[in-house]
């Protein structure tokens, strides 16, 4: 069939909203029309490059990350599924979750369903069953697929693997946001930094994933939870969302949470800036108090290992510092549960999406990303 994407042919592009044509699904797979697909800051990675194999690493793995469809946080219904498929039939509604979670590899099956052995595909583009192609451009160049799925296309063909079956009566734009950053910011929070009722917590950054984050640690009953962020609107949506304080750098919040904590330190501190970078770990530790954990979600450039970091006081405070995909989340438990959550007003979403874009304004999205003006940017898919 034919359908629209946006596709980033290479680093340093803008995306291309294009026709392409897709291929009906094979065994194992399903195909979907999406109702639309946030715009996180993941996809921004692939356009600064921040996420590129090298060459050589791509060739010796035989991946092609070039040219791909962007999207990994997106939902709607399945129109075809194709043989074997089990647990779905046409008609259901399912959000994708970013990381495929096949059930049966040591880490689904033993509830770390975030670690699924697929996920090593996740940057391999092509489909989780047989690697081969089912999106491909108008002029027949095969298309890989953001994290196994290219939310960024108005329908997509996927692997079950990445399919959450959710309740019908759930609104899909709201649902898409909990397949990458609803549960990324809230299980950074819950499960990854464990936060207990009373604890003071820091937020560093406060876009589509901190708001998350700082909704996550209000709701785990955390006394103080201080967001950080440069931006005026995203400190005003952190109260919003459960944020105590705010504070626009770290040094301001590093001496509020001297004073809240009588010079104690945070419990836990997040770090969720759009983009990891290594200077920002020693001041992250020093607003942490003995015993404290950090959790490090934010996606940082994959040739990086430069981390600024006192090992005499990590080791005399006996601190933690630990990474965090997907919010160390179950996809197959969280998403339906954080749903039901959002269905009961207990967890926020609508408050989530400042603002929406048609398929072909995606480029007008991500300079606003860019610019700090949403928590979170959506496009929106025309299926009339
Ligand atoms: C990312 C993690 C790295 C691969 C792409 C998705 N997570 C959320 O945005
Ligand atoms: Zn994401």
């Amino acid at each position: 069939m034919k359908t629209k994407a946006a596709i980033l042919w290479d680093v340093g592009q803008e995306w291309s909203v294009e026709e392409i044509e897709l291929d009906p699904p094979k065994a194992g797979e399903v195909l979907l029309e999406l109702v639309g697909s946030g715009l996180c800051h993941s996809d921004e990675h692939m356009v600064t490059g921040d996420m590129k194999l090298d060459d050589s690493v791509a060739k010796e793995l035989g991946l092609q990350q070039f040219p791909i469809i962007g999207g990994h946080e997106g939902a709607g219904k399945v129109l075809e599924v194709g043989p074997g498929v089990t647990t779905l039939v046409p008609g259901d509604h399912v959000v994708l979750g970013f990381i495929p979670s096949c059930g049966r590899c040591p880490s689904c099956s033993t509830g770390k369903q975030n670690l699924c052995d697929l996920g090593a595909l996740l940057l391999a583009g092509r489909q989780v069953t047989d690697m081969t192609s089912r999106h491909h451009s108008a002029d027949g160049t095969d298309l890989g697929i953001m994290c196994c799925i290219g939310t960024f296309g108005a329908h997509t063909v996927v692997g079950e693997a990445s399919c959450i079956k959710i309740e019908k009566d759930i609104p899909l734009d709201k649902a898409a946001l909990v397949g990458c950053g609803v549960t990324t910011g809230w299980g950074s929070a819950t499960y990854a930094a464990d936060v207990q009722s009373g604890e003071t917590v820091v937020v560093v950054g406060c876009g589509g994933v901190g708001m998350n984050a700082v909704q996550g640690a209000a709701m785990a009953g955390a006394a103080h939870v201080v967001a950080v962020d440069p931006v005026e609107f995203k400190r005003e949506q952190a109260m919003v969302f459960g944020a105590t304080h705010t504070a626009s750098s770290m040094e301001e919040a590093t001496a509020m949470v001297g004073e809240l904590t009588w010079g104690a330190m945070a419990d836990k501190a997040l770090i969720t800036v759009g983009e990891g970078d290594g200077t920002l770990i020693a001041p992250t530790m020093a607003i942490i108090g003995k015993g404290g954990r950090v959790v490090h979600t934010s996606v940082a450039p994959i040739n990086d290992i430069d981390v600024n970091l006192s090992l005499f006081d990590l080791t005399l405070m006996q601190k933690e510092l630990v990474g965090s995909i997907f919010g160390s989340a179950n996809p197959r438990r969280d998403i339906p549960r954080l749903l039901r959550m959002y269905q009961e007003g207990n967890l926020k979403l609508d408050e989530l999406i400042t603002k929406t874009y048609s398929h072909e304004d995606i480029n007008v999205g991500y300079q606003a990303m860019r610019d700090g003006e949403n928590i979170r940017g959506m496009v929106m898919y025309d299926h009339a």
